[in-house]
């Protein structure tokens, strides 16, 4: 999940100028994306995201232990771990930006919060198009365990790297 949690808080940290909607409005009237979709933002954050999973599958090449304990990261299938790596990161980004349309739709300004959908986004649009990439990471007990696990801690996670975000500066509000 790395690529997927790296995406996000990196197009907050790069982001800004042309908006992805370019500005336009939808038939309601409101904003398609809004301001805080940008090209910047979603280039350097899926750009951050699969360099970080490159990382991963470097030292999965070298074996990767913490404190003594060899860490599962990636298998033998390197090209497959690739195309994998870039499907979490690019997901993560087009799941907030799908995200994001359906605010704008509910009326929701840019940055206004809804809680869960905000936390969750991602983690659900890294999902899609990692099933859509590679269905067979799927199919183990040990994937869903670590599955309902990421449920639950990225919220928290989540909401502590956007208070960070908020404090230095790079986010507006610390959601
Ligand atoms: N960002 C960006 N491009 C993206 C995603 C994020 O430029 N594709 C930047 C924007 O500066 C954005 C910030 O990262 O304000 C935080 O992202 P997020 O919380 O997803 O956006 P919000 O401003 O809250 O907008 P929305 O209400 O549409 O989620
Ligand atoms: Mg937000
Ligand atoms: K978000």
């Amino acid at each position: 999940m790395i690529p997927a949690y790296l995406s996000n808080p990196f197009a907050a940290v790069f982001g800004g100028g042309k908006p992805i909607d370019g500005g336009r409005t939808y038939k309601d009237g409101r904003r398609i994306l809004g301001d805080g979709k940008t090209y910047r933002g979603l280039f350097s954050g899926i750009f951050c995201g699969f360099l970080a999973g490159c990382v991963q599958i470097w030292l999965s090449f070298r074996g990767f232990k913490i404190m003594g304990i060899e860490v599962p990261t990636f298998g033998p299938d390197y090209a497959g771990s690739l195309i994998v790596v870039f499907a979490l990161a690019s997901g993560a980004l087009f799941g907030d930006m799908f995200k994001s349309f359906f605010k704008r739709r509910m009326g929701f300004k840019r940055g206004a919060s809804l809680p869960l959908v905000d936390q969750l986004d991602f983690v659900v649009g890294a999902w899609v198009f990692t099933y859509l990439a590679a269905p067979e990471w799927f199919v183990s007990s040990f994937t869903r365990g670590i599955m309902l696990t990421i449920l639950i801690i990225t919220p928290l996670l989540h909401l502590t790297t956007n208070i960070v975000g908020y404090f230095i500066g790079v986010k507006k509000e610390p959601w």
